[in-house]
Formats: C-alpha cells, structure tokens, sequence
C-alpha cells in the first residue's frame, strides 16, 4: 500500500476584522479546490483561521471577545467547508478559536477526514504574549488572556495511512513539543501560524523572523524523524505586517516545497511517510540512543536555575 500523502500548504492572506465568515470560508473553499486539482489528500490551514489575529487587541468585553470564538464545528458557516471537502475527498486541518460547552477557550485545531469526519483535535499548549495589557507596545500579544492551555498535551492520530499530530504556533518553537509526538512515532506533523515580523519585546529579534520561523521547524522534522507541514496566515493584516513561508518539510530538514508570497496561495508536495523509516531506525532510534535518565530536569524546572 502506498505511503504517499499529497499535501497542500494552504497560506492563507489577511483576514481584516471587516471580513465575514462565510467571506473566510468561500476562500477556504477556493484553496481547497485547487489542492483538490493538484492531488492532494489533504490541505493544511493556518492558526486562527477563521477571523482576523485577535489577540493583538485588548478586548474588555467578554462577549466581544466570544464573537471570535465557535462554539461548534463544523457551524452554519463553516459547515460548506466539510460539505465541499466531503464532496472532493479530500481532508484538511484547520485552526480556529474553541468556545466549549464547559466555557473553555482554547486555540484548537483540528484533522478532519475526506469523508468530513472529525479524526483529531488539539487544543494549543505554548500560550505567548500576555495577559494583562501592556500600552507601549504596538500592538498586544494577549494570548494568555484569552486562551485556556490545552489540558490534554500533545497527541497523535493513525489517519492518511500515517502517524500524525498537530502543534500551534508558538510551539514549533519549543522542541519538547515536537519530541512528545516524536516519542508517539509521528510521521508527520501539522503547525498553522500568526507570527508577526514585528516582536515588541526585542525588536531586535525582526530581521530573522522568517530564518527563525524556518529553523524551528526544520530542526523539528529533522531531530523527530518526521514531516513537518507551517502555514501561515501571512501579510499586513490590520496594520501588522505578518511572516509567510509557509512550506513542506521532509524528515531530511529539508524544505521541499514552499510558498513565496504573503497571500492566499498552495505549496504541494508528495509526502514519501517512508521517508521518515531510515531517520527513526538510525541516528534518531530512540529506543537505542536516548538517555531519558539525564532528562529529568526537562521536566522538573521550568525556568533557568543556578545552584
Ligand atoms: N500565534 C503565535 O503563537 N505567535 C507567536 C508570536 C510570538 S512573538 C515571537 C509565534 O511564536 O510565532
């Protein structure tokens, strides 16, 4: 049986505030039908993708902020989305703002399969920013204000004929992360993001936001043995200029398909998952090479600590 995933990065450009959700999901829609026309078993979507990147505003108003969030999925306007993937066959990941039944909010994404079922969700753990308001910044990362922390870690699901998990954003960064599903044997792994060039806090850091956005993830795939999938919703969204290069990663490290704007735009590439066999049999066999027993301050300490 084949082990070939055909995958669309899907970029997805701005969303202003002004723009609806049916607005979003007919160019949702658009992106899908292309990966459809290309092949692709599935195609990834962004962080958030449903709205504009709203924790860059503090939001007094509990209900102003809820507006943002869906309290079911698929939803009356999301729901096309499903009806049109369902009627090509293809599945897709999306990321979007969870209101739950029990009043949690979370950053969550989900793995939605070719006949429209829901196969897996993840709920965001690495929370950046703030949670109070901070005025000398240009615009707030409120994040921790807004969000719940994904009580159930990070899972993976046998789905398309592979191993796969999903991360949010600023957890690409963090190689725990990756490592959790890495130890769950993923073969590959999906991160929509909201990545501002502009980081407040150290502006000096602005120059390398796409080489950091890059490395992250590359040395994530590389060090895990699996592919890695970062799309972006990219461009100057509400007056914040965001990073795209939103691409496809092999268990090499290695960049194979990439998206060169900043708009709405498709990086495909055939995904071998048996790519990932001679990685996970040699240099990163786990099982042979770890030495878990020198680890326990991963997890012990949070924060540096000096004796
Ligand atoms: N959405 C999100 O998690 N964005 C953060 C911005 C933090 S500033 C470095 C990210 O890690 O891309």
């Amino acid at each position: 049986m084949s082990r070939i995933v055909t995958v669309g990065a899907a970029q997805v450009g701005p969303i202003e505030e002004a723009h609806s959700r049916p607005q979003v999901v007919e160019r949702l829609i658009a992106l899908l039908r292309q990966g459809h026309e290309a092949g692709c078993d599935l195609v990834v979507f962004p962080e958030l993708t449903l709205t504009t990147f709203f924790p860059r505003w503090y939001i007094d108003d509990q209900d102003d902020i809820d507006r943002y969030f869906e309290t079911s999925m698929p939803g009356p306007d999301t729901q096309p989305l499903f009806d049109e993937a369902r009627r090509l066959g293809i599945g897709f990941e999306l990321g979007y703002a969870e209101l739950t039944e029990a009043g949690d909010h979370f950053n969550t994404a989900i793995l939605v399969g070719p006949n429209g079922d829901l196969i897996h969700k993840y709920h965001k753990v690495h929370l950046p920013g703030h949670d109070e308001p901070e005025e000398w910044r240009k615009f707030q990362h409120l994040e921790k204000r807004y969000f719940d922390i994904g009580p159930e870690g990070f899972t993976v699901a046998d789905a398309f004929g592979g191993v796969m998990g999903m991360l949010i954003c600023n957890d690409r960064r963090w190689p725990e992360a990756y490592r959790s599903l890495g130890l769950q044997g993923v073969e590959m792994i999906f991160i929509g993001y909201n990545t501002p060039i502009h980081n407040p806090p150290a502006p000096d850091h602005d120059e390398h936001s796409d080489f950091h956005n890059h490395l992250v993830m590359q040395s994530g795939a590389y060090q895990n043995a699996t592919w890695v999938i970062g799309v972006a919703k990219a461009g100057n969204e509400e007056g914040v200029p965001m990073i795209g290069g939103s691409c496809i990663i092999s268990p090499s490290g290695q960049i194979v398909a990439r998206c060169t704007g900043v708009g709405d735009e498709l990086a495909v590439a055939e995904c071998d998952l048996d790519d990932t066999v001679s990685y996970k049999e040699s240099v990163f066999n786990f099982a042979r090479h770890r030495q878990p027993a020198f680890y326990s301050r991963i997890v012990d300490q949070v924060g540096v600590e000096r004796s």
